[in-house]
């Protein structure tokens, strides 16, 4: 056994599964997984010394690449001075400028450890302040572990075949509706007849739990129309999306406006972080000015903040877009045009710096679309890409992350290796 599998073994005795979170675990695409020891810029050194060019970056954090020297600067600077205060620290009135700088419709921001609380306690306020309980969410969309949210899930609820999870009483899932992404005519109709009930919904706005799926024209502006006309909150997941595709987020690319933006990853450069942001009027019914209670122990925590701070001036200074969307492009080509030559269905969405790979002859519109590719070639395609070198996400329900470290040889590497992955399967 190499090292991996002598710590997957540990592991395994003492975690579920051997890991932190399910979709570390391969389950879906099969074999062990390695441990990562050290990562740099676009590459993973794993424990038996094997370098993988990454396209997982983290789950996204790691725009700037691995280890980027300047967020490590800003975190060793920071811990000169200690790692958590408990009160107030002047890097979090940094971090909420920095935020309601880059994102227009962020008026006033909460800090939290994770994306799922930063969507649960949007949830929670959305309630608040409507006085409403029904949910929206769109199927495959993955919002986090939220309970109200694990209902048709995507990530890695999708992953295990498992996207309404166990341990959710049906009393909350009752309170959640869930729809097809893009079909306008279901959303009417929920409103028509459940309007006045529904406190928000809740959307990825470029869903990337289920592979990447991308809105139809018009969609996106139908959300907001409809919860502006029956004053319900619409809420951007972009937890994923945001910074990365635009410093403002797809809100920024679609110039539409939503009431509550859940965000993470990103801004906490690779450290615990969430956020929760938006209206100053929805925000303020937050305690301790408001009734809906939300809080958190490291909540704005100093090293976090001075590293997404860093990662965020730098996103600021590089302005990076144009040069991810360019190495996006490099890899949905060399796919694509693999596939052509092969005479194999595939479906490569590509914005800017992420991209996913179904193997189907239509473009994927919502869940059922994408739930009916062949992950049996996304499987070998994985499969092969690790063996040369190359780590794409451990399943065919995640969305593939680029970064500004990719620029250069590893892009040109990656994308050789995928094509010929696509060759052979
Ligand atoms: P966290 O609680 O994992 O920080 O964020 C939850 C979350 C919320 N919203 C969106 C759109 C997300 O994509 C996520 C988490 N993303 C997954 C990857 N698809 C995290 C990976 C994992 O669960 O290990």
């Amino acid at each position: 056994m190499n090292t991996s599998e002598k710590l997957f073994e540990r592991a395994q005795q003492l975690m579920p599964g051997g890991v932190n979170s399910p979709v570390r675990a391969f389950r879906s695409v099969g074999g062990t997984p390695f441990f990562t020891k050290r990562a740099n810029g676009a590459r993973l050194t794993t424990a038996d010394d094997k370098e993988l060019i990454d396209f997982v970056c983290t789950w996204g954090p790691a725009i700037h690449g691995h280890n980027d020297p300047d967020v490590r600067a800003a975190i060793a600077a920071a811990l000169e001075n200690g790692t958590s205060f408990g009160t107030p620290n002047p890097y979090e009135v940094e971090m909420a400028e920095l935020i309601t700088e880059l994102v227009p419709s962020v008026e006033k921001v909460r800090m939290c450890n994770s994306g799922t609380e930063a969507t649960m306690s949007a949830i929670r306020l959305a309630r608040g302040y409507t006085g409403r309980d029904k949910i929206i969410k769109f199927a495959g969309c993955y919002h986090g572990h939220v309970d109200s949210l694990l209902v048709k899930a995507g990530s890695g609820a999708l992953t295990l075949g498992n996207p309404d999870s166990a341990g959710i009483p049906a009393s909350f899932a009752a309170e959640t509706i869930v729809l097809d992404f893009n079909d306008v005519d279901a959303l009417r109709q929920t409103f028509a007849a459940q309007g006045e009930q529904i406190a928000a919904i809740i959307v990825e706005p470029y869903p990337a739990n289920c592979g990447l799926i991308l809105p139809d024209p018009g969609f996106l502006q139908a959300l907001r129309s409809i919860c502006t006309e029956h004053t319900s909150v619409l809420i951007f997941d972009e937890v994923m999306t945001g910074y990365r595709l635009a410093a403002g987020g797809v809100q920024e690319l679609v110039g539409i406006t939503p009431d509550l933006t859940a965000m993470g990853k990103i801004i906490g450069g690779g450290l615990p972080v969430g956020a929760l942001g938006g209206r100053a009027e929805i925000m303020d019914h937050l305690a301790p000015l408001g009734p809906v209670y939300q809080a958190g122990t490291l909540s704005g925590n100093p090293l976090a903040m001075a590293a997404g701070i860093a990662s965020l001036q730098k996103l600021k200074a590089l302005q990076p877009y144009e040069r991810l969307e360019k190495m996006g492009q490099i890899i949905r080509d060399a796919l694509v045009g693999a596939a052509k030559e092969k005479g194999l269905p595939i479906q490569v969405p590509q914005v800017g710096s992420m991209f996913a790979v179904f193997f189907t002859e239509h473009p994927v519109r919502n869940y059922g679309d994408a739930t009916s590719g062949e992950t049996q070639h996304f499987n070998k395609l994985f499969k092969y890409a690790l063996d040369h070198g190359v780590y794409l996400p451990p399943s065919a329900y995640e969305t593939c992350f680029i970064s500004t470290a990719h620029e250069g040889n590893a892009i040109d590497q990656a994308a050789d290796v995928l094509a010929a992955g696509i060759r052979a399967i």
